[in-house]
């Protein structure tokens, strides 16, 4: 008898974008992904003005996967997951994105693609958009500013839940939909809406717009998904980053309260369907009057999701600022570094027993079926002299992981799904564009630059995640 129900499902996460390449192959159009450049540690990509000559574009060719996706699924094979999570990448199904009818040569890849995992009992976990819109949306209607982008994020859900309505049965909508509420950087905007700001506009409450046309479009999605295939289970996914009180002084336990609400909303809606209080008197608060009309608030309604989908990684800190009672949050600057633990390289604090946290306050809230769909360490590794990575530090942080998950469905009997580590097979960072920042059980041979191979070998932390598998998670 193992702590994890039998069923579980052990797999590995990606998005299309960052390693499928093959970027203008198969008729794709150009992504929001394909104009951002490479950056590092402290240094943003920029997003340029459409795709330029003599920039470096990491995810153009990413690592290949396009075409050399039957010889890495044997080697997913190898590792031993029974899912498989990527997504569907929006301009191979609608290049421009207001297309009427799709690209059937993008839908074809995705069948094949499906197909060569279910060959192999690896069922396929579906995002429909991560961080990957067609470019044309944000140039010709500026993003998810705009109303009309319901239609054509709908439109492209509905054509992927009847195209692969007998080959995947989970579905995420938004990646990280709530990444957003980091407005003041250009990069969460950007991935997640399409959304470029002008100097002077009023990013916070162009977030709040576009955020609740994703919501409305999630919620129809929803809806629409479960008439093609009752079976289906759609949730939504969220970047779960528990904000911890600095102290226990009051203050702060109310700052950390106030920062969870602001950057966690996004759940309640998802889940309940409607607006949590503190959101409503916040917009109103701040006269930010949206376009809300009451179908939309029927369709929230309606579409509410089947699970929560989240990414963990860190957890962050917060102290009162002597802000006063609305304990306005910013997460640009208010964060505070937590002395009790760790960091990455790139800063992100390691905090395993932050997962059973978030795992819990999910469940306390919310009582739906959970998914771990990304966790995972971003490191630099070193090949030997045998040309091997000997990956310790990563096997040390996902076993501190998996053993503070087990602990929430042990002792805390919280309902958990599946777990999928994220970049299993080295891939693009999405918020660095590196490919030194990897979270691989797979090395791909590639630098920051575009030089090398792109050949596969094992890390050692392969055959550590394919004993865990086979051990159903009792063997770390
Ligand atoms: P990278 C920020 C905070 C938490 C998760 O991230 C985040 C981000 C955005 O960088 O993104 C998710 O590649 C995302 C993946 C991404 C992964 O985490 O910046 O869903 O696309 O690659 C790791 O190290």
């Amino acid at each position: 008898m193992s702590i994890l129900n039998e069923d579980f499902l052990w797999g590995g996460a990606v998005a299309a974008h960052q390693l499928e390449g093959g970027w203008n192959q198969g008729g794709k159009g150009i992504s929001v992904a394909d104009v951002m450049t490479v950056g590092a540690n402290n240094i943003p990509r920029r997003m340029t003005e459409g795709v330029l000559t003599g920039e470096n574009y990491p995810n153009h060719e990413a690592i290949d996967f396009y075409h050399r996706y039957k010889e890495d699924i044997q080697l997913f094979n190898e590792l031993g997951i029974n899912c498989f999570r990527t997504s569907i990448a929006w301009t191979r199904i609608f290049p421009n994105g207001d297309e009427d009818s799709p690209n059937e040569e993008g839908l074809q890849f995705y069948d094949d693609l499906f197909d060569e995992c279910l060959k192999y009992g690896i069922q396929p976990i579906v995002t429909l958009s991560h961080f990957e819109m067609p470019y044309h949306l944000v140039t010709k209607y500026g993003g998810w500013r705009n109303r009309k982008l319901i239609d054509f994020f709908v439109r492209f859900a509905r054509v992927c839940f009847d195209r692969y309505k007998d080959k995947v049965t989970y579905w995420m909508t938004f990646n990280e939909i709530n990444n957003q509420a980091n407005f003041a950087e250009d990069f969460a905007p950007f991935t997640n809406s399409g959304i470029k700001y002008e100097a002077g506009e009023d990013r916070e409450k162009i977030m709040y717009q576009a955020a609740h046309y994703e919501l409305v479009a999630s919620a129809q999605a929803v809806k629409i998904g479960h008439e093609i295939n009752p079976n289906f289970q759609i949730g939504c996914m969220i970047a779960m980053v528990p904000i911890y009180p600095y102290s226990c002084a009051p203050k702060d336990m109310l700052a950390s309260v106030s920062a969870m609400q602001k950057r966690y909303w996004f759940t309640d809606v998802h889940v309940r369907g409607h607006y949590p209080s503190f959101i409503t008197n916040y917009l109103a608060r701040k006269n930010y009057e949206l376009d809300i009309i009451d179908q939309d608030i029927d369709d929230l309604s309606q579409g509410c999701v089947d699970y929560i989908g989240f990414s963990y990684y860190m957890s962050f800190a917060i102290q009162d600022k002597n802000k006063g009672p609305a304990y306005d949050y910013d997460e640009s600057t208010d964060l505070v570094k937590n002395p009790y633990v760790e960091a990455s390289d790139w800063g992100w604090q390691i905090d395993p027993e932050g997962l059973r946290y978030a795992m819990n306050w999910f469940n306390e809230r919310y009582e739906l079926p959970l998914f771990i769909v990304e966790n995972g360490f971003g490191a630099i590794d070193a090949l030997d002299s045998n040309g091997q990575v000997d990956d310790q530090y990563r096997i040390d942080y996902l076993k501190a992981h998996i053993e503070a998950m087990k602990e929430a469905v042990e002792y805390d009997g919280v309902p958990l799904i599946g777990y999928t580590p994220w970049g299993f097979i080295d891939l693009v960072s999405a918020g660095t564009g590196e490919m030194k920042k990897r979270y691989g059980f797979i090395y791909v041979d590639k630098d920051n630059e575009g030089n090398g191979t792109l050949r596969r070998s094992k890390k050692k932390s392969f055959d550590w995640y394919k004993r865990v598998i086979e051990s159903n998670g009792e063997s770390l």
